[in-house]
């Protein structure tokens, strides 16, 4: 941190060679979030699970790019090597859009949340990202304040975000409601119903609905139209056989949340601890269902990556 010239963003980025081959060559791109695998599942599913999730986006003819933090650098495409660096590594940050620049900066290992990695999807020229679940309004936010950076960012970078719907430990109504204030379509895929990750069903209708990646595509064609348009949110339930159903979910999610408030913790470590507390409650079905939801986000991800080439 020696050098007083500011640093350039594209000097920043280290793209894999799959990655930039794809960028020259005009292949369909997806972008991949790490805290998933650092914060989201433990070690070995973790990596296994990332694995098998570039090699899903591999089978629709796109190309993986998993972003993470490494050595004061954006790391857009991890090698194998890399990848397990990242899943085995200890102190890991998960960085946000507020938590970016001071990993870089300390050269420390970060793995980026949804925010981060569109911002760094972004940088670096790719358009479609797959991910779980975004962040959102926690349920209790009107005492805590905790809202996640996620929906800031997709009010903001143009990046299509496919998810399986918020998760049911937040406040789903509320994030819905902020989404709107930030103009972020949110569009449920094949149903009229938001899905809530694990489970299909929320309770609630689904904003808008297409049926299609080539309709998402237009869509998305269409939004760039507008100078400062900001992201999408493609809402994908996670595939019937593997749901855990809403009303058997809604028990474990109360108990996750409950000792989670038991053992004080708070901010940007509550996430990661209510699905710790729910993969035990479950006995690991929930990270099941989770790595099923994944790799059906980056199965569509890749189908609508394919509409933009
Ligand atoms: N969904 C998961 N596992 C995760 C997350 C979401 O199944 O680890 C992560 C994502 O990276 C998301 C982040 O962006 O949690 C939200 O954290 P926060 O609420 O602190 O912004
Ligand atoms: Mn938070």
């Amino acid at each position: 941190m020696t050098s007083t010239a500011p640093a350039a963003l594209k000097d920043l980025i280290v793209y894999s060679d799959e990655v930039l081959d794809a960028l020259r060559t005009g292949k369909p791109l997806v972008a991949l979030e790490s805290t998933i695998i650092t914060h989201g599942m433990p070690f070995p599913k973790n990596v296994e699970t990332a694995r098998q999730v570039e090699d899903d986006i591999r089978a629709e003819g796109a190309v993986p790019a998993t972003i993470a933090l490494m050595d004061g650098k954006i790391m857009v495409g991890l090698s194998d090597a890399d990848l397990d660096r990242l899943a085995q590594a200890k102190d890991v940050m998960k960085c946000s859009r507020a938590d970016l620049t001071f990993a870089l900066a300390t050269g420390r290992y970060g793995a980026t949340t949804v925010a981060a990695t569109m911002m760094a999807a972004h940088a670096a020229g790719l358009k479609v990202f797959a991910t779980g679940g975004i962040g959102g309004v926690h349920k209790g936010a009107e005492q805590s304040f905790d809202i996640s950076a996620d929906l800031d960012e997709l009010g903001r970078t143009p990046v299509c975000v496919v998810s399986a719907g918020a998760k049911a430990l937040l406040d789903i109504p509320k994030t819905l409601e902020v989404l709107e204030t930030k103009g972020v379509p949110v569009i449920a895929y094949g149903t009229e119903e938001l899905p809530a990750f694990w489970s299909r069903q929320s309770g609630l209708a689904a904003p808008y609905t297409l049926n299609a990646a080539r309709e998402i595509g237009a869509l998305l064609k269409m939004r760039e139209a507008f100078p400062d348009h900001g992201g999408v949110l493609i809402a994908n339930p996670v595939p019937q056989e593997s749901e855990i159903p809403r009303d058997e979910m809604t028990g474990y999610i109360d108990a996750a949340i409950e000792q989670t408030e038991k053992d004080g913790i708070r901010g940007k470590e509550v996430t990661p601890y209510v699905l710790g507390a729910i993969l035990n409650l479950t006995g690991g079905r929930s990270l099941d269902t989770n790595i099923a939801l994944v790799r059906n986000n980056a199965r569509l991800a890749a189908k609508i990556a394919a509409e933009l080439v």
